[in-house]
């Protein structure tokens, strides 16, 4: 069954490498994407998304999303992913418009139009979803999954306790799991598993094609940012939320009560999470990494 879904991305390399897979697989069409700021302000975020789906002759409307966080000031990061966002990748120019209705209310509108149709896969901060789930709560019942990119259960990657997208915007987070809307959370602890090693990253860029030479662009970017970080193989993080859209037998994981503290101290954006038969979200603990860059490479080559 092909499952409808709409992308909400702060493009951002691994965002990048997440629309690629989105774009590639036949499980999956893609209704819209939605850019927010997060990993760059959002002027960069929706000309990156914009130039990626162009690269990738992906015809589907782009929205920009929120501007901003919901209480914080912004925060960016790119010391990861390069002034642009991009790690320097040249697109060509610029031809995709934007749509002009906002994000948010393309986000409404579509989950209302197709109830238990659509599932979102977030892979930046929430702050979209949080203002449609405030704006329309009527759409939490009407959403068919929410696959989220979000949080650590132990450690962090901004903070010593805390996770870009929610130290970002750490509220939103709060609005969004404390929903009740059927969440599915991929926290760094999983998509830490997935690395592109320095003999997977020379193998595509054996592969003559514009696409995943744009994305070995960037992930050869990525991988020195991290080196000089002092990190190891690059992480992408968002291209594993898609990897749950398509074949969630993958992971492993448990329904768990969460909560994001948006105390303003050292523990903002932090996730805490405890195991709970009852809760709606599903905290996805382990995946099959060879599984995944089965399909990756599937996909891809
Ligand atoms: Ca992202």
């Amino acid at each position: 069954m092909i499952k409808r879904v709409i992308l909400d991305v702060d493009t951002g390399i691994d965002d990048m490498v997440a629309t690629i897979m989105a774009a590639k697989s036949e499980s999956l069409k893609i209704e819209g994407v939605i850019a927010t700021a997060g990993n760059q302000p959002l002027t960069k975020t929706m000309n990156n998304t914009l130039s990626v789906c162009q690269q990738l002759q992906l015809d589907v409307p782009v929205f920009a999303g929120a501007a901003a966080p919901l209480v914080k000031k912004p925060h960016c990061a790119p010391h990861i992913h390069g002034e642009d966002g991009l790690g320097g990748v040249v697109f060509p120019p610029l031809e995709k418009k934007g749509e002009t209705l906002h994000g948010v209310l393309f986000l409404i509108e579509t989950i209302r139009a197709n109830p238990h149709e659509i599932t979102v896969i977030a892979t930046g901060p929430l702050t979209d979803i949080a203002l449609a789930f405030s704006i329309a709560p009527d759409i939490i019942g009407l959403i068919d999954s929410l696959v989220i990119m979000g949080g650590a259960l132990k450690g962090g990657n901004v903070t010593s306790h805390a996770e870009f997208n929610f130290f970002y915007d750490g509220e939103a987070a709060q609005i969004v799991l404390s929903s009740g809307a059927p969440v599915v959370l991929v926290p760094l602890d999983v998509t830490s598993r997935v690395r592109i090693s320095e003999d997977r990253l020379k193998r595509y860029e054996q592969v003559e094609n514009q696409v995943i030479r744009m994305m070995c662009t960037s992930l050869r970017f990525y991988q020195k940012a991290y080196a000089h970080n002092g990190l190891e193989d690059p992480i992408i993080h968002d291209a594993v939320c898609i990897a749950y859209a398509i074949d969630p037998r993958m992971f492993s994981g448990n329904l768990m009560d969460v909560s994001v503290t948006c105390s303003y101290d050292e523990w903002y954006g932090n996730l805490k999470a405890a195991d709970s038969i009852n809760s709606s979200v599903f905290v996805t603990t382990g995946i099959d990494t060879a599984r995944f860059f089965r399909l990756f490479d599937d996909l891809l080559l």
